[in-house]
């Protein structure tokens, strides 16, 4: 088995309790532990001059942490500016709030060079490099001309837009002929795949060799491109077992005697505006405007820890949110009752997951979302007794697995009330059936089962710039969705 290298724009230490994380941490250290390897990134701190060279951080067994600094500007123009101020709006569909300059498109091209130069040194030949996420679209063709020939593999944890939507971004086609370096790249549903492989089919103006049927697997810019789905999933058992452990109560059981009795609807997000906050507040206003009886018997608490905050476009949604939380409290609230919670904090992992089970209705309702972990820990933290409603956004990545939830669209008011006062009556027996069909599919997709399919394709892909399309799909792979 080749050892992996993690490339990621930031690198998390390695704590004690570190298999309580998120997502990619958990999934990354799991792959980590597993196969040996090397986590490199950026360690956070913007620097006045930067060395350029990639610093040994922390030895935790068989995994190394490497970081390097940014300078401000590189910060300024790769995370905040491009990949934060362009990149992120646009891969969500909000071509609105997307602001672009080539040179901020510059400083994201020399920061991606920089990782590239710095990870070379401590690359060995047989390594598989595993990029994560649109900070790092460019890092494969900067590796290639730093002289590397490794297998690299990028996994997109965001959607990957229409081709009219992501050539808003005016610098669209060098993203698209970089990412085309790259041996195999992961997305998490077939519309994200279908997005990129329909840019590389139509849009590569004579660059594009051939193509399977199935638009799998590329030949463009003299090069083989292996495309997959891999949607990214939580560990199930241990999201249960967090749950209802007693020793994670406490937060729990202090909403539990604040509620005196009411039902609780829950919402955990970044806060965001691709998370779709401000239309959801105003769902909840509308359900309590048609279902008068629920006033007084219901409360949503909306956790919401700041993301981003020194760009513009993240201090005018919370600046918004802080509006309507008040707006809708003042318009409803009574003596004893505030209907919306809006806790601008995050909490520790450990006690957010007693909030999922204790929550009779998980309210996920992102505009896009690439997957939304939030919608799968919640199902996963449920008493399969006795379980809480899920209601989803269709736009969520993962609608395409947990159709048993109440699929909404986000942007319609009425129909999220309505799911809201569905979800609150529905019966223990319909419960417990879409949460025990939910329950399948995310054991069948879980966390594991991501890292292991996207590691054994990016290990049969070796690089074959001169290959033929017939040659890369004559190999096997481990893939087969179900
Ligand atoms: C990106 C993509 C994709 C939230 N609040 C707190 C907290 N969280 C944890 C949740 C969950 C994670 O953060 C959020 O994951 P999501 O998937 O919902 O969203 P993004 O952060 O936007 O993640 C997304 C994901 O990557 C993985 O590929 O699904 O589409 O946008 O795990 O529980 N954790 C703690 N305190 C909080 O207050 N400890």
């Amino acid at each position: 088995m080749s050892r992996l290298v993690v490339v990621s724009n930031r690198v998390a230490p390695i704590t004690e309790g570190q298999a309580t994380a998120g997502g990619l941490a958990a999934g990354v250290l799991d792959a980590l532990k597993q196969q040996g390897g090397i986590w490199f990134g950026w360690s956070g701190d913007a620097v006045a001059t930067p060395s350029g060279h990639a610093k040994a951080r922390q030895q935790v067994g068989p995994i190394s942490l490497y970081t390097i600094d940014l300078s401000r500007k590189d910060y300024d123009e790769f995370y905040r500016g491009f990949a934060n101020d362009t990149l992120w709006p646009v891969l969500h569909y909000q071509m609105g709030l997307s602001k672009f300059t080539w040179e901020e498109f510059s400083g994201y091209q020399r920061v991606n060079d920089q990782f590239a130069r710095a990870l070379v040194p401590i690359l060995q030949p047989d390594d598989l490099v595993w990029a994560h996420d649109y900070h790092l679209l460019c890092l494969a063709d900067s590796l290639r001309q730093a002289g590397c020939r490794n297998r690299i593999g990028l996994f997109l944890h965001t959607p990957f837009p229409a081709p009219p939507v992501f050539m808003t971004v005016p610098a669209h086609a060098e993203l698209i002929q970089a990412m085309c370096q790259y041996d195999l790249v992961g997305f998490q549903t077939e519309t994200d795949r279908a997005g990129f492989s329909d840019y590389v089919i139509r849009h590569c103006e004579g660059e594009l060799v051939e193509t399977t049927e199935d638009g799998q697997v590329l030949r463009a810019y003299g090069r083989i491109i292996r495309t997959g789905v891999y949607p990214i999933g939580v560990h199930v058992d241990e999201t249960r077992n967090q749950a209802k452990a007693q020793a994670n109560r406490r937060t729990a059981d202090r909403l539990r005697g604040s509620l005196r009795h009411r039902q609780l609807i829950l919402s955990v997000d970044r806060l965001d505006y691709s998370k779709g906050l401000r239309q959801r507040f105003q769902a909840f206003e509308r359900f309590l405007e048609d279902c008068p009886a629920a006033r007084g018997g219901v409360s949503f608490l909306q956790i919401a820890p700041p993301s981003r905050g020194d760009i513009q476009t993240y201090k005018d949604i919370r600046r918004e949110l802080e509006a309507e939380a008040g707006r809708i409290n003042g318009r409803f609230a009574e003596i004893d009752w505030t209907p919306l919670r809006y806790l601008n904090k995050s909490f520790p992992r450990s006690a957010l997951m007693p909030l999922y089970d204790m929550a009779d209705v998980g309210l996920v309702t992102p505009l896009r979302d690439g997957m939304n972990l939030v919608a799968k820990e919640y199902v996963a933290a449920q008493n399969p007794e006795d379980p809480g409603v899920l209601i989803l956004s269709q736009f969520a990545g993962a609608a395409c697995e947990l159709d048993a939830a109440l699929l909404i669209n986000p942007y319609d008011s009425v129909g999220v009330a309505m799911a809201m006062d569905r979800a609150l009556s529905m019966r223990v027996e319909e419960r417990r059936e879409r949460h025990a069909a939910m329950m399948v599919v995310m054991r069948r997709n879980s966390l594991d089962r991501w890292r292991d399919r996207f590691t054994s394709d990016l290990e049969l892909a070796r690089p074959a710039p001169r290959g033929t399309i017939a040659q890369a799909v004559a190999r096997p792979s481990s893939l087969a969705l179900s």
